[in-house]
Parts: C-alpha cells; structure tokens; sequence
C-alpha cells in the first residue's frame, strides 16, 4: 500500500528533474570554492533573496546555527519566539555552541510578536545585562500553523531592532510558501533583516540542503563557521543540482499545495469528532485536535490512521498536524478525510 504521508514536508522525495539534474551535476571540491553547481546555487540563492551572497548548508538547523553564530559574541543576547524553532527544536545549539543567552518573546496566535515588548526586552546598556544583539524570526511560522508573517510586520521588528543597534536573522525554512501565500517575492520578505535562512529539502522536495544569505562580509564568517561545524561538504555539487531545480522550477507551485491544505481543512472540519484550531489554513499546514469528548488519544488515533496507509503528526495529547506538499494529490486529501473519520468510529 502507498502510504499518504502528511507527517511534514521534509518527507518530499525529489522530483524526476531533480534526480536526472543530479546525475548530471558538474562538480569539484567545494571546500576550495571550486564545485561549479554549488557557486551557481549560491549565487540564484542570493539574486532570489536580494543578499550579497549566499552560503550552501546541510540543513535548516545549520542555516540558522551559522547564521546566529556568525553575527553574536560568546555571552551576547539572541531574542527568539517562545514558538520558534530555533527555540524549540535545534538542540539548544546556540547556546551549547554559541555560548550565548537567549531570550524568549511571546508569538502571537499568528506568529508575530508585540512590539512594545520586543523594545521592552532591549537590554539597556548595564553590566548586570548580557548584551542584546540579534532577533530572530520565523516565516512560515511552523507551530503557529504555518502563518505567514507580512512585510509590514517585518519592517516595524527590523526598524526597531536596527535603530537599537541589533541585528535580525529569518528562519526562513518555508519562506516561499510565505511568498505565494502573500503575492510577495522572497526578496521583499528578506529586504529588512540582515540575514536569512530558506530550506530546499522542505516543499520545494529537493532532498538535502538549505541556503543561508545576507552580506558578502556575514556569508564570510558564516563560511567558517559553517567549516567548524563540520559543513563543508566537498562534492556537494551532486546535491546542489536539485536544489538548482528547486528553486528554478518548485517555488510558485507551493499554492497548490496551500489549496489542498484548505480543501483538507475543510473536510476534516466536518467531523464531530476534530477541531480544527485556527481555521482555515494560511499556508500547508492543518493543526487540529481530537474534540474534549472522545476517549482517543491522538497516538492511538495515528496508529488507527497508519493502519489505514495515512501518516499524520502526533504533536501532543490530543493534536495533529497534518502537511500537504508536492506528493499530496487531491485523490489524497479524499481518502485521508475518509481515513479520520474510519479511525474515529473504530
Ligand atoms: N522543521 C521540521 C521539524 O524539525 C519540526 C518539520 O517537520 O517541520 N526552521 C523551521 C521553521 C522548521 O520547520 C525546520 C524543520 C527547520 C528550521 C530545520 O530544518 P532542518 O530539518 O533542515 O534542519
């Protein structure tokens, strides 16, 4: 059986193009600077982004470790969404690695931040205070259910953040699906923060990577940073190629994606026995809950679903989230609705 996996978009296998492109790839030793397919992705990368230039990692996670390192001093202040995923699930790396302190500010149900605190946060100039140094944000945001965050709200955190002296990374992990969600360029959304991470590997189904992006002097200690975590990947080039595929061809096809999210949304809405938290989706992904008064727990339910071929993410007691991505065809979101509502009558 063909199982339906929902559980992510980092599940995407690569396209066909993807594979013949990487059968293909020219390369060399990109450690030297000389694996021509890695410069051509790091290149669009940064022309896509409006940066300098732009820098070829393994992953998201080190697309952000990189780029907090490369712009804090060991003790330094890095305010993070108390969602973020830079908070929640990269290991603590920059605080083990980094050695610096973080700061967590409240995400509003749609991901942003309140403002006043945000400038109430800035530490003053005091030696009881680390220092304040950078602010970090998230677009799509992943655990407020793949809101996407506006220019306009951008604009106002990297103003503030800038006439206060910091600076502002953007997890970007899911930045076109923000873009199309917006009728926006990734660029736009980049414009106002000095450094920004996007995500192949995600709904743009190229299998590994991610690309950071910003000034050519950031993108230089990003490189050596990138070196001592052990990033440089030599023949990388292999990989490069779908990620030239991805975002040559993959980008603006995310709507489609963002209306089966909608269409799964809307059906599984219609089930007594499931809330959906937020309505309707923003982007690819559906958060919802089993209702108050079920006996099920949303692990016994996922295993009623696998059963059925559907594969959905467990993220607490009684919730799913559910993602739709270039594999998920409209035949899919039918029988996944169909599967809910199986595996909440057994
Ligand atoms: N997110 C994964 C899991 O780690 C939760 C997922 O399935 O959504 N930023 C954001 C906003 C992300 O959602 C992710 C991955 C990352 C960074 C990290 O990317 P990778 O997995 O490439 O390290």
């Amino acid at each position: 059986m063909d199982l339906i996996d929902l559980r992510s978009d980092t599940v995407t296998r690569p396209t066909p193009a993807m594979r013949e492109a990487m059968a293909r790839a020219e390369v060399g030793d990109d450690v030297y600077g000389e694996d021509p397919t890695v410069n051509r992705l790091e290149a669009l990368a940064a022309s896509i982004a409006g940066k300098q230039a732009g820098l070829f990692v393994a992953s998201g996670t080190m697309g952000n470790l990189v780029s907090i390192l490369a712009q804090c001093q060991r003790g330094d202040e890095v305010m993070v969404g108390h969602l973020s995923h830079t908070f929640l699930y990269e290991a603590g790396g920059s605080s083990i690695l980094g050695g610096l302190h973080s700061r967590q500010i409240r995400n509003l149900p749609d991901g942003s931040f309140d403002l006043d605190e945000v400038r109430d946060s800035i530490r003053p100039a005091d030696a009881h205070f680390p220092i304040s140094r950078l602010i970090s944000l998230e677009n799509t945001h992943n655990r407020c259910a793949g809101r996407s965050q506006s220019v306009e709200f951008i604009e106002r955190v990297s103003n503030l953040a800038h006439e206060r002296g910091l600076l502002v990374h953007l997890d970007g992990a899911r930045l076109f699906n923000a873009a199309v969600a917006q009728g926006v360029s990734a660029g736009t959304l980049a414009a106002p923060v000095d450094s920004v991470t996007f995500c192949l590997s995600k709904g743009l189904c190229a299998p590994v990577g991610s690309l950071v992006c910003g000034s050519a002097d950031f993108v230089k200690q990003a490189h050596r940073i990138r070196k001592m975590v052990g990033g440089g990947m030599r023949q990388a080039g292999v990989i490069a190629a779908a990620g030239i595929v991805a975002l040559e061809t993959m980008t603006t096809r995310l709507s489609e994606d963002h209306a089966r999210a909608r269409a799964l949304a809307d059906g599984l809405s219609r089930n007594p026995g499931l809330k959906l938290e937020t309505g309707a989706p923003a982007t690819n992904m559906v958060y919802l809950s089993l209702a108050e008064d079920g006996v099920h727990s949303a692990a016994q339910i996922s295993e009623q679903l696998r059963s059925l071929g559907v594969l959905v993410g467990v993220v607490g007691e009684r919730r799913f989230r559910l993602v739709t991505h270039y594999w998920i065809d409209d035949g899919a979101v039918t029988k996944v609705i169909a599967a809910f509502e199986e595996a909440l009558i057994q």
